[in-house]
């Protein structure tokens, strides 16, 4: 059947299509503020007055076998830790600066713990790194940098040495890939586009080639995403849904929703705009209708913990997943030919032939798929497998269904009411 397949890429998205559902973690100094991952781009702070946040990093509940067990109970089978966000705050003991994890009170490297934690579970192990760098003393100021407005801290740029900055970008790389054993993702962040006056930065500055190349050289089969402003293996768009496929130059390509839980990635104590469970599923299910991945965020406390409201929503799509992972992982988008109704999301099976019909509107007894008569050889929803009977251009007036429908359309019988936050119906094809 016609199922699309997106455009080849240097690395194995393999496994990473099958997957489908990650875990995005934004651990920094930041979390401490709470209130945005960008605090100090927001309120232009300087590096003296953020250094409290240094001082202060002390958090004495972290446990990565906690954080893995959640994702896992979520149905995520992959997860991608800031190693490094704006700030410039290492989560690991580099040789290359001292503003990492080890010189604070906490004392103790925290990513190592973290990774061997995940892949104990079974997840996938993928690292977030920052492109830019607020505090490092040769990253010169643009549009983002908090001290963006301080003519005196942009006076000093004439000294600053970018390529002393890229220099330190690619050996913090090197250790990345070479002294956590197998990482299956690399997730840059970001090329900046000029503005205020200030130029941008890109794959130049970067020197974005030199680096994938190395990268490569050490883990062959490891998915780079976008943001190196050379595309690599997957597209990131972030914090929306796109509409269709996600396309470049009109071709189908790999792709992956970053989405947060209350609108910031670093944790926010005082955000009121959480997501409920039931949207949170429906983007998932939104993206894999798209042929796509969703990697949801948590923001850990700076006592080193996923608050309630993140546990709450992990446990929430943990129960669905229970019941409906099927439609998920080793899915994709529908072959074509198949006409979705209105409020639903289908997805497809290409191994076994079965396609889900995700019901994020539950209707009043009848679902009526048009053209599906003499396709479907059995239904059932998914999360209890009763049957789903199924009925084709019943009279009107005699019983059950409107034939205005006609003849090729198949009316599927729902129960009045519906199963779960989100339904699925699977639908066994001929
Ligand atoms: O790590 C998370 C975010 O902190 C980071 N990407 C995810 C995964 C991210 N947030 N925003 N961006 C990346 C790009 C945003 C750039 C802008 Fe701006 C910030 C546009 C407007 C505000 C730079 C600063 C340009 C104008 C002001």
């Amino acid at each position: 059947m016609g199922v699309i397949q997106p455009m080849p890429t240097p690395g194995n998205t393999e496994w990473f299509r099958a997957d489908r559902f990650g875990l995005f973690i934004h651990f920094g100094l930041y979390a401490e503020a709470a209130r945005h991952e960008w605090v100090k781009s927001r309120e232009e702070i300087s590096n003296e007055d953020y250094q409290k946040y240094f001082d202060h990093f002390d958090p004495d509940l972290y446990d990565p076998k906690a954080w893995a067990k959640a994702a896992k109970n979520a149905g995520m089978k992959y997860f991608v830790i800031t190693t490094k966000h704006h700030e410039g705050f290492c989560l690991w003991d580099s040789a290359y600066t001292d503003y990492k994890v080890t010189n604070t009170p906490y004392g103790k490297d925290i990513l190592g713990p973290m990774v061997e934690a995940f892949r104990e579970e079974g997840l996938k192990v993928g690292f977030y790194h920052s492109l830019l760098d607020w505090h490092h003393p040769d990253y010169t100021v643009d549009a983002c940098h908090p001290m963006r407005n301080n003519k005196e801290y942009i006076e000093k740029d004439k000294e600053r040495d970018i390529t002393r900055y890229a220099d330190y970008l690619y050996n913090q790389t090197e250790e990345l890939m070479t002294k956590f054993g197998k990482i299956d993702i690399l997730w840059f962040d970001f090329s900046v586009a000029p503005g205020m006056g200030f130029e941008g930065k890109g794959k130049d500055i970067w020197q974005s080639e030199r680096l994938l190349k190395m990268i490569r050289s050490y883990q062959p089969d490891i998915i780079i995403n976008d943001r190196l402003q050379i595309d690599q293996d997957i597209k990131t768009p972030e914090q929306y849904q796109p509409r269709e496929w996600l396309k470049v130059n009109g071709q189908p390509v790999v792709w992956e929703a970053c989405q947060t839980l209350s609108g910031s990635w670093g944790y926010y104590r005082d955000e009121e705009s959480w997501k409920s469970v039931e949207m949170l599923i429906k983007m998932l299910v939104d993206s894999v209708s798209k042929g796509g991945n969703m990697i949801l965020n948590v923001g850990p406390t700076g006592r080193g913990e996923f608050d309630h409201r993140a546990m709450a929503a992990l446990e929430g799509i943990g129960k669905w997943m229970h019941y409906n992972s099927r439609s998920i992982y080793g899915c994709t988008a529908a072959p074509e030919e198949f006409k979705c109704p209105e409020d639903c999301r289908f997805t497809y099976n290409p191994k076994t032939n079965r396609l889900y019909v995700h019901v994020f509107s539950w209707p009043f007894r009848h679902l009526h798929l048009d053209g599906f008569v003499g396709k479907v050889e059995y239904a059932q929803l998914l999360n209890d497998a009763s049957e789903i009977k199924m009925e084709v251009g019943k009279d009107e007036n005699a019983g059950t269904i409107d034939t205005a429908f006609g003849s090729n359309t198949l009316s599927l019988i729902l129960p009045i009411k519906k199963p779960n936050e989100v339904p699925v119906i699977e639908l066994f094809l001929k």
